[in-house]
């Protein structure tokens, strides 16, 4: 396989996973970086032995030879960062949340089209290798139909301290952490039609919104619960992992704590443990995150040698997007249903 090259945007926290992924898949390597902020893209040239560093990022696409490019900004910058890729006609990966907006999604999602370039959204919750067993359990047929599920990520943990953004952005755990909570249900049980959700906040410190609960029925039948906090102290920490609990005909999948997975089908029970791997550069609890982001990383490599479409192009997340609109629309109604086609 040929080397790609990347030039990466954006040098901040959480930059240099990506940046320890590309290193590892080995395939291709990220041979530029930009970042507004000097000593950040210092910082990151010289541990990752990148020399050819920008404080801005037309000027990087214009003077390098680059297969694409590895936006790793906050959200507010997506839109005129991915636009001015598709203008130099490069492929483009954007970090979660793709956008404020759906009107901004939708403009990026055309930007890309028109020009012809590949677009990913760097979704890796439905990466982590948990999510990919009971992916793989369900499409074994093993529990039967589906009828009932729920998606579930409750912590304490300080994400303010590594994200202080995290801290003062109006809205919080829909925007940030749900995104990933309701892509993890469309990817195991299909599109939504309807919903409904509330939210509230705790943490009296923090701006928006850090508990949501939402209620689904997708096309599929399912009916399903994705509920997230940031102000819940168990007994035992355990982030960022995201737990299920499964419903069949037949039997019931439980990701439990500590990743133990248990399948009951058909009156036998199966239990195993599906933990992620531990990457060499790679530290505990992030691990499974960590894990996530080389697994969607190396996809976006395969799609680009291939000439296939990313799982999470942006074309499939303007509809994880199209959840996350509905939920604080209907969080602002104190759980009025949203016929989720009337956003799409
Ligand atoms: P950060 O603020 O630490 O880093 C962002 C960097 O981008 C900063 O160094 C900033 O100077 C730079 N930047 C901003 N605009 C720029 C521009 N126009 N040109 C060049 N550089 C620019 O943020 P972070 O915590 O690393 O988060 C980045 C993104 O990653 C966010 O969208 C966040 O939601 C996402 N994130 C994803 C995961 C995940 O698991 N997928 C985890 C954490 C963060
Ligand atoms: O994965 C994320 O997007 C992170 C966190 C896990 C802290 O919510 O922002």
């Amino acid at each position: 396989m040929t080397m790609v090259r990347g030039g990466l945007i954006g040098c901040g926290f959480f930059a240099h996973n990506h940046l320890h992924a590309w290193q590892e898949i080995g395939d291709s390597a990220i041979t530029a970086l930009c970042d507004r902020d000097e000593e950040r893209l210092r910082d990151a040239g010289q541990k990752f032995g990148i020399s050819n560093l920008y404080t801005d990022a037309a000027e990087m696409m214009a003077r390098e030879s680059l297969d694409f490019v590895d936006i790793a900004t906050t959200v507010a910058t997506h839109r005129p960062l991915v636009e001015s890729a598709a203008g130099a006609g490069l492929p483009v990966i954007c970090q979660k949340p793709f956008a404020e907006s759906l009107s901004d999604a939708r403009a990026m999602v055309d930007a890309c089209a028109r020009a012809g370039v590949p677009l990913m959204v760097h979704e890796n919750f439905r990466w982590q290798a948990p999510i990919r067993a009971v992916r793989a359990v369900l499409d074994s047929g093993r529990i039967g139909t589906v009828f009932w599920a729920r998606v579930s990520f409750r912590s304490a943990y300080d994400v303010f301290s590594g994200q202080p953004y995290l801290a003062t952005s109006q809205r919080f755990i829909l925007e940030d952490l749900g995104i990933h909570i309701l892509d993890i249900a469309r990817f195991l049980f299909g599109d939504v039609s309807r919903l409904s959700a509330v939210i509230n906040r705790v943490n009296p410190k923090i701006r928006g919104e850090d508990v949501a609960t939402v209620l689904m029925l997708h096309e599929s039948g399912v009916n399903s619960i994705c509920d997230c906090s940031y102000a819940t102290a168990l007994a035992e920490e355990l982030f960022p992992q995201t737990l299920l609990e499964i419903d069949g005909s037949r039997g019931s999948i439980r990701l439990n704590a500590n990743y133990e997975l248990i399948v009951h089908s058909n009156g036998v029970t199966e239990r195993q443990t599906v933990a992620p791997v531990l990457h060499h550069w790679a530290c505990r609890p992030w691990h499974n995150i960590q894990e996530s982001v080389y697994a969607i990383q190396k996809h976006w490599v395969d799609c680009l040698a291939g000439g296939t479409v990313p799982e999470t192009s942006g074309d499939d997340n303007l509809k994880t997007m199209t959840l996350v609109a509905a939920a604080y629309q209907s969080a602002a109604g104190n759980l009025a249903p949203v016929d989720v086609a009337t956003l799409t």
